[in-house]
């Protein structure tokens, strides 16, 4: 410990803390707009500024450490003068369109100025040209916006190792995009989003696509179903005001059904599905001396991360669709020859906490005849502003459910949004198959949890399996290097390329620093997946009465000639 004091009081704190921590710990609020816990503490923007005696200049606190006697003070007139001073530069430099941002009231920068007091601008002059790029599938990038904070690039280069976004230009001209200035689309970025998920204004956004279901919704010729993924319900509530990690199953159904859909059906259903395709795939390939280890595929920033660094490696992938697509790919001929429909006239909406499904969906691989699986995309960010729009009172509305057919799921389906949990419903479903009999333990805890990497080997009606699961693509990248060397002997992997899996997608709701520092959102979401998996009587994915149905009627056997026509896929490399 260390004695220091702040603003004339006298604490012991640990000695490895920075002064922002030191004060925070004692009760002693300072602001801040750039600092991003583990993610970015860069000192950019000196919004955290505090005066340190002996010091001339002002110090940026979350870079500076606490030393002995050290005396500080956080909270006088010079302090105030040259936080407000910055935030004005910014505010001076940044396009001010608050009432029509997309991140009006959720905005850093917005709460920021508003915490301090700023009344008026007291610069003018020159505004930094923007680039306003909406070429992606998935992204929209508006450097009008952008105050130059960091968080994207430390996001996207640190956590997930990738790079995209960085600096460019220097001096009044400093922008923050891809080398080049090129396009998001041209650069190879995975569509993960999680650089929108740290940006703490409207900078970086995701490419809208309600406005096209709207449309759908009133189009007559169209028969227009929905299906929502695992992840939304554990996070849709917090943009009604509910605490983090609240389900919202009941009030997401209702919700669904009064925005006009013919059908509300779920992804949890295809999760089944793909647990019955991918298991099998599995057995086979262990059996018949496939690629091994076999690496999940239904992460779509995951896929595109393998296709662009790795491509070497790609025979390892399940040739299974996601769940997103099976549900799409069985709507258009499953579903359609059920009720007597067209499948041109059916319109499949999609509910993802992901941005890079926006991108999956117009892979020319994933449709039939040019009818494509899936034909629209929304976040849950979306939805949740469709259901402001409708004016749909969200914490009144019923618990409902999802209709039948394709909307009955396993706990099995549920976990799939949580890192480890397409591993651990397919250990459920693999365990009965490879012994034949109900195998009675259900649950995997070895595979939960949040660290980065997690190893496991299963033993399986006498057989070892190998396992690993990693999330966010830095670690993806550290098993993919294992697997290139001949180093790792695993049979399955899971990789998300987001970190904690999809509960933490570029497509959730929109938190905060100052809550993100201080509660692990991905922990928090995932318990409410883990929370209804408990709740399920059904908890294996093969034990669903309607994906016994579906194969008895329709499919055959898992790996049929007929589900390989309709759920599996090919890469490109
Ligand atoms: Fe996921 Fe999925 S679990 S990727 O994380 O597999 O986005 O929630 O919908 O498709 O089911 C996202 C979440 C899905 C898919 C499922 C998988
Ligand atoms: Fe980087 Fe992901 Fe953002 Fe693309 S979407 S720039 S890969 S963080």
């Amino acid at each position: 410990n260390v004695s220091v004091t702040i603003n004339g009081n006298q604490y012991e704190v640990p000695s490895n803390l920075t002064v922002l921590e030191a004060a925070r710990t004692v009760g002693i609020d300072i602001p801040t707009l750039c600092f991003l816990k583990d993610i970015n503490e860069v000192g950019a923007c000196r919004v955290c500024v505090v005066e340190v005696e002996g010091a001339r200049a002002l110090q940026a606190s979350c870079v500076l450490p606490v030393r002995e006697g050290m005396v500080i003070n956080t909270n006088n007139n010079r302090v105030r003068k040259a936080r407000k001073n910055t935030v004005e530069l910014i505010l001076a430099n940044h396009n001010r369109e608050c009432t029509t941002c997309v991140r009006s009231k959720n905005c850093e920068l917005q709460s920021i100025s508003e915490e301090l007091g700023i009344r008026d601008i007291r610069y003018t002059g020159a505004k930094r040209e923007g680039t306003y790029d909406d070429l992606s599938p998935s992204i929209i990038r508006d450097t009008s916006k952008c105050i130059l904070c960091g968080r994207c690039v430390s996001m996207c280069k640190e956590v997930q190792g990738i790079g995209i976004l960085d600096f460019t230009n220097r001096g009044f001209e400093t922008a923050v995009g891809p080398a080049f200035n090129m396009s998001m689309k041209d650069a190879p970025c995975i569509y993960c989003g999680q650089c929108m998920t740290v940006c703490p204004v409207g900078a970086l956004t995701e490419k809208p696509a309600k406005d096209i279901v709207w449309n759908y919704l009133e189009d007559p010729t169209k028969h227009v179903i929905v299906q929502s993924a695992p992840a939304v319900r554990a996070a849709l509530g917090e943009e009604f005001g509910y605490p983090i990690g609240t389900n919202v199953t009941g009030k997401l159904a209702t919700a669904l059904r009064k925005l006009g859909f013919a059908k509300i059906f779920d992804t949890n259903w295809a999760a089944d599905v793909t647990i019955m395709e991918e298991g099998t795939e599995l057995i086979g390939r262990i059996k018949n001396g496939g690629v091994l280890p076999m690496i999940t595929s239904c992460s779509p920033g995951w896929v595109r991360y393998i296709e662009f660094q790795y491509p070497e490696l790609l025979p390892h992938l399940s040739s299974c669709k996601s769940p997103q697509n099976m549900f799409g790919a069985l709507a258009k001929s499953y579903y359609a020859e059920k009720n007597g429909l067209d499948p041109k006239d059916i319109i499949v909406v999609s509910v993802m906490p992901c941005t890079s499904k926006k991108s999956e969906i117009i892979r020319p691989e994933l449709a039939v005849n040019g009818v494509p699986d899936v034909d629209v995309s929304i976040t849950t960010r979306e939805l949740a502003l469709m259901i402001k729009e409708a004016r749909l009172e969200f914490d009144k509305l019923e618990e409902g459910t999802f209709d039948a057919f394709m909307g009955d799921y396993s706990g099995a389906g549920v976990i799939f949004g949580a890192t480890g949990g397409v591993m651990e419903a397919a250990l459920r479903t693999v365990a009965d198959v490879l012994t034949g009999t109900e195998v009675e333990q259900v649950e995997y805890t070895a595979v939960r949890g949040l660290e980065g990497i997690k190893e496991a080997t299963v033993n399986i009606g006498g057989m070892d399996v190998k396992i690993a699961v990693a999330h966010n693509t830095t670690n993806a990248g550290i098993i993919l290097d294992k697997i290139k060397s001949g180093e790792a002997d695993y049979h399955f992997v899971e990789v998300m390329a987001c970190p904690g899996g999809c509960v933490n997608g570029g497509g959730q709701p929109i938190v905060p620093a100052n809550i993100r520092n201080v509660i692990d959102i991905r922990q928090e979401r995932a318990k409410a997946l883990y929370d209804e998996d408990a709740s399920k009587s059904v908890r294996k994915s093969h034990k669903n009465p309607e994906i016994k149905r579906l194969y008895d009627e329709y499919l055959g056997e898992p790996n049929s000639h007929k589900a390989h026509e309709l759920l599996h896929t090919h890469y490109v490399a």
